[in-house]
């Protein structure tokens, strides 16, 4: 039974319009998408904490170990009073590392939600009093002006996560490409990345035994109801991880068990059993490939780190 009268169109906020007409494109696809940016609304961003926490999400940890390890060596070669300017500033626990061993002149955080700038911005104020804290409302993937304070300064751009994953390999090219006309010649740009390995170890990172992964790949589904008044029934579709070996990538699908038709925006949806709404790739590099992906959208690899097992890296490139 349909509990979500479908919304009118007068009521929509331009971010939600937005929200509405990239969930409609997306699942009028063959097969069906879904956007991972629409993961990250507050209980999507909450729920990717917790995996970052969880023992078979090995990136975020291992990541924090390779900067905390190299930190000296990834410093010696960041320039004086530079600005660092990260793009999407979620949770701060990595840039405070690197903001704790290099010395920068300001940095400066580019994230969509404003909000969570400003809070952070402040938190981080309080802990960096010489820093010069610039938040800048924009959303990473498009092009932004820095603040015209930091522009006679050297940049520094920084990416962790391998959040670069979520692209495919030409939108990864793309964004690299604009982070180096936004930054300039000369700039430096640290970047996290995550390295092939064994599936089944990838397998169990995007789907872990106490069901994060799951719940985190449903929330999108949960939001759409909110948001756009849909009638996902959440209990006939199952989280899938897919590794995708000829594309290097994992992929996040959300399954449909049994025949169904959803209502969205006075629009139906029908889905066969077993069809597949895709809702997220992280792509996994080689050194090599990257290297090649970095070099063919400008940038010029300098140095990189690994940890141990070689399960994450991080790379220097000079634009
Ligand atoms: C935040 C995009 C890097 O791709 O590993 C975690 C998101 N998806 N578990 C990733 C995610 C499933 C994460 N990134």
């Amino acid at each position: 039974m349909n509990v979500h009268a479908p919304l009118a169109e007068a009521k929509l906020d331009p971010a939600t319009t937005a929200f509405a007409a990239d969930v409609t494109e997306a699942l009028s696809q063959q097969p069906k998408k879904l956007s991972p940016k629409y993961f990250y609304d507050e209980a999507g961003s909450q729920l990717f904490e917790q995996i970052t926490k969880l023992p078979e999400y090995y990136p975020t940890r291992t990541e924090l170990g390779i900067l905390r390890a190299r930190g000296k060596d990834i410093c010696s070669i960041i320039p004086k009073d530079a600005a660092l300017v990260e793009f999407g500033a979620g949770a701060t626990t990595k840039v405070r590392l690197l903001l704790e061993q290099c010395s920068f002149g300001a940095y400066v955080p580019v994230d969509i939600s404003g909000d969570f700038l400003a809070d952070q911005a402040a938190e981080l104020r309080k802990d960096f009093p010489t820093l010069d804290v610039l938040p800048v409302n924009a959303d990473f993937t498009t092009t932004f002006d820095l603040p015209t304070d930091v522009k006679a300064m050297p940049k520094v751009g920084f990416f962790p996560g391998s959040t670069l994953g979520n692209f495919d390999p030409h939108e990864a090219c793309a964004f690299l490409r604009s982070a180096r006309q936004i930054l300039g010649k000369g700039a430096l740009m640290l970047i996290g990345i995550d390295l092939e390995k064994d599936e089944r170890v990838l397998q169990a990172a995007y789907n872990d035994a106490a069901g994060v992964t799951g719940e985190f790949n449903k929330n999108v589904l949960v939001r759409i109801n909110r948001e756009l008044g849909g009638d996902f029934d959440l209990g006939a579709f199952v989280h899938r991880a897919i590794y995708n070996k000829e594309r290097h990538r994992i992929e996040m699908h959300l399954i449909a068990k049994k025949p169904q038709t959803v209502h969205l925006l006075g629009r139906s949806f029908n889905f066969r059993a077993g069809e597949s709404i895709h809702t997220e790739s992280s792509y996994k590099y080689s050194m090599e490939r990257f290297g090649a992906l970095a070099r063919g959208s400008g940038w010029e690899p300098k140095s990189s780190w690994t940890d141990a097992e070689e399960q994450f890296s991080v790379h220097a490139l000079v634009a």
